[in-house]
């Protein structure tokens, strides 16, 4: 986990680095194709993620299960309007959220990390899902939830790519 976190400190980092050269313009564009967030809709996507699994990854190391409800994304991001909120502002909370869970994920026992659960929901929370059957670890989930910034940080600096 040690040097997952390290790397996480630098994509979070690196990655506010990349967002703040977008301009207010751009951050507000629509992608079009399959998914249509703006940039900005994306990381407040992101900072709903971090405020839902803030609380897991404290809850979990409180009880013996990793049972958790989902949350309704796409009626998050319209509810806050993250359209319209200053992009500077959003990637900042983004940064500090994130940067936060990493001292969160780093503070958690390692034999509380490791520990199998046999009654979980990352068959349904899960962004890499875990099936009903199979324990699963906080570990995992923690891991699991770095993989899901990535993917959502890599649409937009790929999109950004392919606007010149
Ligand atoms: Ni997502």
């Amino acid at each position: 986990m040690k040097d997952a976190l390290e790397d996480f400190r630098g994509t979070v980092e690196g990655g506010a680095e990349r967002l703040l050269a977008l301009s207010e313009r751009e951050a507000r564009r629509r992608r079009g194709g399959g998914e249509d967030w703006s940039a900005k809709e994306i990381v407040g996507h992101l900072i709903d993620s971090a405020a839902n699994n803030h609380r897991r990854f404290v809850l979990a190391q409180l009880k013996d299960d990793l049972i958790f409800e989902g949350y309704a994304q796409e009626d998050w991001v319209r509810v806050q309007t993250y359209a319209d909120a200053p992009w500077a502002g959003l990637v900042e909370l983004w940064r500090a959220y994130n940067l936060h869970l990493a001292h969160v994920m780093a503070s958690a026992p390692e034999e509380t990390l490791k520990r199998a659960r046999a009654a979980h929901s990352l068959d349904r929370i899960a962004f890499h899902t875990v099936g009903a059957s199979q324990p699963a670890t906080l570990e995992y989930l923690m891991r699991d939830y770095i993989d899901h910034l990535k993917h959502h940080l890599a649409q937009i600096l790929t999109a950004k790519a392919g606007l010149n």
